[in-house]
């Protein structure tokens, strides 16, 4: 592997470690100002390395000394540059005994070991091991870790490692201490500890093969009332891993830890998983449904990795997907299943799929797109990115659509059976699944390989005399910033057809495989495997010309062009039994108009709707036999940033108006329907947060928004008395929102007094007070001097992500039309904060940096604004991370 001196570093450049650690032995003697570790390491050499240097990383390290095989050093005896402790020839057997010194307190970073509100706690992937001690800091090192840790006992009554406790004590002076075995193998990135003042909710659980194991989820104090959900997340992760994938827990004990300060969702380190509170911490009172939906999948995808990345784990971060992709893929099986509902399944893959389009569409097919396994990277940081989560299980689906659910667990257990307790590839995972099936899955590589995303073009021909349909598919990539061209996917296109009443019909052909078993598809659904540029299939016996369900339950993550009538969508939206296709077809049918709308808005011209969509939403709005939870995601519009995904040119105003005229003319059109919906569902109390209810409370809620759309005083009245009212966080915040968001003179008074009281009522709950800001950083209302105003409340400060998320980029990447004011105001806002951030923590300064990644798409007048800020950030001395992303979005 490279060293950080190097800018970029290169998939192909990969070399074995030269040196393999067996065993690693850690002491802190923890001190906020000043923290001292001892690590005493075996070394070995690696036979399958020339070298026999020993090369260690380290970065904001105060080195006090080292012992190599029980001698001291001299400071000519190893070199030290820029991050690499290098000792050359040493021997094959090395002891070594490294002290240094670290300041946590004035780490502010969030990598290494920090603190938060008085506590210590660690975040250590990709590379942050390196800020505790020099270290073969790269995942293809795995060793077994013993960990002491001494303390202060008032200040720090609570030690934690990964492991087993094997022995605790008092020492002089107040202090304590406590040791930590962890009997497996695993590399450093996956080390953590905690410390301080927390209490834990604990249980002891049975497992499948009937051994017990203690389970904790820790806390400050004041947060004891908020486990329980967490708690129950973790014992139905456990039960699902031993019940769909026959994986059991290997640890006897289990710890979910909670800190406010912290990059990211959540971390696996091994037995001890580190939490941002956002996704442990639950009451009616302070999380809304999606929260505790969050929770579960969070809390199931940190367990998931105990094998997916933990037991089995990556060579070298380019293979970062191999764990993300596959334990994200595992986390949404896990929610699908947990619903429950008649269309659970499908309202989870539609949430899914809404993520992906959102969030990785737009990255692929901009400055940052990057296939699923990298090439190259300057900071791994900034990898971390919806391609390789989103994208990355998407990969992973398309092996279980093209297998089969068993044939996919094949291929899982022999992964299992080949490379538990491995460093191992992507390509490793693709033969586990090729060999376990005996199929050829070269083409498939390609999906780890070529960044964009694929698109794929449909058409038919229909012949009444020989009853004859042929479907022609042809595909094609877009060129992206490090491949123009690309090679051919295989791509699973599942497909069904249905008749002009709506009822399926029989699939005939050759061609394609009509299989029973396929994953989450309606009989008669058929796959297709697209190998070719273009390919042309032919069924026979098709009595009628068929209206097509094409792409069946995303089969694939493509962008499907196929034009049909709006006749056919609404035929599909009413009657398609795939309902993930159903949804589509609705979104398909509003996505047309909106962008029809925009064009209007543009040149000036009237505004209409056809009647076809109003008529089709209140046809899913009247059909109650339908699950709640799909109506509202079908009647819920294509989000700004998908009509943007559309557009040549993007021009944000125009996509905000247009949109705002179909949610007016929605809300005027169907005005009683929402009303009668409003006022007839009924939701048992007291609240819970289980599927069917909190489907019940979205469409509600979403009634409740297109109400507010229309300036009328009594309907504004409902909102204002569901705030007052309401006994949960998801029924008070859905109040809030609609007044806020409603963008009326009426609304914005009422909206006033509640934001005023919410925040009063909540002021000591930080999760619920980053709401509080990001509803207002959202307001289609409030511009770059609204943020302003807000960034300057008391209760604002950069240094939270949480915090920091929730203002600054609630209003850059949330809020597009004041984002993207044609003064510029948007932009300034967020380079400011971005010079800011980028000196407290630059992997958040990077992030928010990615606002502009699709700049040179926007129309001229803001492209040209966009690039004289990009410049201007650019001219400052940034960080690796800041700088990587900036530089690239130039540089396009
Ligand atoms: N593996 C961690 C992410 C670490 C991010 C480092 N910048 C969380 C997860 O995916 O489960
Ligand atoms: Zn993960």
């Amino acid at each position: 592997m490279t060293s950080r001196t190097q800018k970029t570093v290169y998939r192909k450049n990969y070399t074995p470690p030269s040196f393999l650690a067996n065993t690693v032995d850690l002491t802190f003697d923890l001190d906020p100002s000043q923290t001292r570790v001892t690590a005493k390491t075996e070394l070995i050499h690696n036979p399958q390395s020339k070298s026999t240097d020993i090369v260690l990383y380290g970065e904001d390290l105060e080195l006090v000394g080292i012992l190599l095989n029980g001698r001291k050093l001299a400071a000519g005896e190893y070199a030290l540059e820029n991050g690499l402790l290098r000792i050359t020839k040493a021997p094959e057997v090395t002891r070594l005994e490294i002290e240094t010194l670290i300041c946590p307190d004035k780490n502010t970073t969030l990598m290494g070991l920090y603190l938060s509100n008085g506590n210590f706690f660690t975040q250590c992937e990709a590379e942050g091991f390196r800020k505790i001690t020099y270290f073969p800091d790269r995942p293809d090192v795995m060793a077994k870790y013993t960990v002491t840790l001494k303390a202060n006992k008032k200040q720090f009554p609570v030690l934690l490692s990964n492991g087993n406790l094997v022995e605790e004590g008092a020492l002089p002076r107040g202090r304590h201490y406590a040791k930590w075995e962890d009997p497996f193998n695993k590399p450093s990135y996956l080390f953590a500890i905690v410390a301080g003042k927390l209490v834990c909710q604990e249980e002891t659980f049975t497992l499948a093969s009937g051994r017990k194991v203690l389970l904790q989820v820790w806390v400050e104090k004041g947060n004891l009332d908020k486990t329980a959900h967490a708690m129950e997340s973790l014992k139905h992760s456990i039960r699902w891993d031993e019940e769909r994938y026959g994986l059991e827990l290997d640890l006897d004990r289990f710890m979910i830890v909670a800190v406010g300060d912290f990059n990211m969702g959540a971390m696996e380190n091994k037995g001890l998983n580190i939490f941002n509170t956002r996704y442990v911490l639950a009451n009616p009172r302070i999380a809304t449904d999606v929260d505790y939906a969050n929770i579960e999948s969070v809390v199931g995808h940190e367990y998931f990795h105990n094998w997916t990345g933990n037991r089995v784990t990556c060579r070298d971060w380019f293979q970062l997907s191999l764990k993300e992709g596959l334990t994200v893929f595992r986390d949404q099986e896990f929610s699908a299943d947990r619903i429950g509902t008649k269309d659970g399944r499908a309202v989870k893959r539609i949430e899914d799929v809404r993520t992906l389009r959102q969030h990785q569409f737009p990255e692929d097919a901009g400055a940052m797109a990057h296939p699923v396994r990298p090439d190259s990277y300057e900071e791994i940081n900034n990898f971390y990115t919806v391609t390789i989560y989103e994208k990355g299980a998407e990969v992973v689906r398309m092996y279980q659509t093209l297998l089969g659910r068993e044939g996919f667990r094949k291929g899982m257990d022999l992964y299992f059976q080949r490379h538990d307790g491995q460093a191992v590839t992507c390509s490793d995972f693709l033969a586990a699944m090729a060999d376990a099936n005996k199929q050829d899955l070269t083409q498939f590589e390609n999906w780890y390989s070529q960044a964009g995303t694929p698109r794929v073009k449909l058409r038919t021909r229909y012949n009444k005399k020989a009853q004859s349909l042929s479907l022609t598919l042809s595909q094609s990539c877009p060129p992206t910033p490090e491949q123009a061209k690309k090679r051919p996917f295989l791509i699973p296109f599942a497909f069904g057809l249905l008749d002009a009443k709506g009822k399926s019909m029989v699939v005939n052909s050759h061609d394609v495989t009509v299989r029973k078993k396929l994953a989450d598809a309606p009989s008669g659904t058929a796959l297709v495997q697209l190998t070719r540029k273009s390919q042309t299939i032919t069924l026979t016996g098709v009595p009628e010309k068929p209206v097509i369900s094409a792409l069946r339950n995303f089969s694939a993550p493509v962008i499907l062009e196929y034009d049909q009538s709006d006749e056919e969508l609404a035929l599909l939206l009413s009657a398609d039994p795939d309902a993930f296709n159903r949804w589509d077809a609705g979104q398909r049918l509003a996505l047309r108009h909106l962008l029809r709308l925009t064009h209007a808005v543009q040149h000036k011209e009237a505004l209409e709707l056809p009647s076809t969509l109003v008529e089709a939403y209140r046809s899913v709005l009247a059909n109650d036999s339908l699950d709640p939870a799909f109506q509202a995601l079908a009647l819920t519009l294509p989000s700004e940033i998908m009509i943007a995904e559309e557009m040549k040119e993007i021009d944000p105003q125009a996509i905000v108006q247009a949109r705002h005229f179909m949610l007016q003319t929605l809300s005027h059109s169907l005005q009683d329907e929402w009303l009668k919906t409003y006022q007839t569902i009924r939701i048992p109390a007291p609240y819970s947060p289980e599927p069917d209810n909190a489907g019940k409370r979205s469409l509600r809620n979403l009634a409740l928004s297109y109400l507010m759309e229309g300036d009328d005083k009594k309907l504004m009245q409902l909102a204002v008395t569901q705030y007052d009212n309401a006994d949960n966080m998801t029924d008070r915040m859905a109040a809030l929102t609609a007044l806020t968001h409603a963008g009326n003179l009426t609304s914005k008074k009422m909206a006033e007094r509640c934001l005023r009281h919410f925040y009063r009522e909540f002021r000591l709950e930080a999760l619920v007070i980053d709401k509080w800001f990001a509803l207002q950083a959202t307001s289609p209302e409030n511009g770059a001097p609204e943020m302003r105003k807000l960034a300057d409340h008391p209760a604002f400060t950069l240094k939270n992500p949480n915090r920091a998320r929730s203002l600054v980029f609630g209003f850059c990447m949330n809020n597009m039309a004041q984002f993207h004011a044609t003064d510029g105001s948007g932009y300034d806002f967020w380079a400011e904060n971005i010079l800011e951030l980028d000196r407290i923590n630059p992997q958040i300064a990077a992030r928010l940096s990615r606002a502009l990644t699709q700049y040179n798409r926007f129309k001229p007048e803001l492209k040209k604004r966009a690039r004289k800020t990009l410049k201007h950030i650019a001219s400052r001395k940034l960080s690796r991370d800041t700088g990587e992303i900036i530089n690239k979005i130039l540089a396009t």
